[in-house]
């Protein structure tokens, strides 16, 4: 059975869908990143880059969300676009996982969590990810999913991220990109979702913003 190492933020939260979608048996294994879990050198074995998500399938391990995406799809064969649409889900998954992913996270990063505010980053931030919403807004004009005309692991690489964009934009959120609006709708609204959300229901994930998590998730602040 798969063994799936999971913490209930974006990245992770789009295998949970994907495995959801699959219907593939799995293993739910926390990895409780505000303890420092990430960092163990059991699961360095694992996931060298110290994040949270990985799977280890049959032995073998796959890190790096979308990574893990392409795996389990090219594992089922399903959710990978028509053989015509490869140029363009190589195209819009490398754009989800290099841009809008990880400006989003740092939009995130320079506004809420940094222990200053620096004006030139936090505008930096916000405006690349707002950039990497424009180029998908006018490119979901008329389209009811990313790749070609079906669902597929580009619409669940990118629901990750959007269904935080409230956070990462501010608390217009997706008001000034209704393309990805409707489509955001429509995708959370498929029954994966919200078993996806509830996978961990039973888990206590810490949530307390102290020394330790601080440690943990930014160690460039620490010295010792
Ligand atoms: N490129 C990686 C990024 C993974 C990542 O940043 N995961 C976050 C959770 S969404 C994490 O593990 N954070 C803990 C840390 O940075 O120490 C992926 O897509 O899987």
């Amino acid at each position: 059975m798969i063994k799936f190492y999971f913490h209930p933020t974006p990245n992770p939260m789009k295998v949970a869908l994907c495995l959801e979608e699959l219907a593939l048996p799995y293993e739910l294994i926390p990895v409780d990143t505000l303890k420092g879990q990430q960092h163990t050198a059991e699961y360095r074995v694992i996931n060298p880059n110290g994040k949270a998500p990985s799977i280890v399938d049959n032995g073998k391990r796959v890190f790096d969300s979308n990574a893990i995406l392409m795996y389990l799809s090219e594992r089922t064969g399903a959710l990978a676009g028509k053989t015509e649409d490869r140029s363009e889900m190589l195209s819009w998954l490398m754009f989800l996982a290099t841009g809008l992913a990880p400006f989003s996270g740092q939009s995130v990063h320079f506004r809420h969590a940094a222990p200053e505010q620096v004006p030139y980053a936090i505008n930096r931030y916000l405006f690349e990810a707002k950039r990497h919403y424009q180029v998908l807004e006018i490119h979901m004009e008329g389209r009811e999913y990313i790749v070609g005309d079906e669902f597929s692991i580009a619409d669940i690489s990118a629901w990750g991220w959007i269904d935080k964009a409230a956070v990462v934009l501010g608390e217009e959120g997706l008001a000034s990109y209704p393309n990805i609006k409707r489509w955001f709708e429509n995708i959370n609204a498929r029954p994966a979702v919200e078993r996806a959300r509830n996978i961990a229901k039973d888990l206590v994930f810490k949530s307390d913003f102290d020394d330790e998590a601080a440690r943990a998730l930014y160690p460039q602040n620490f010295t010792e």
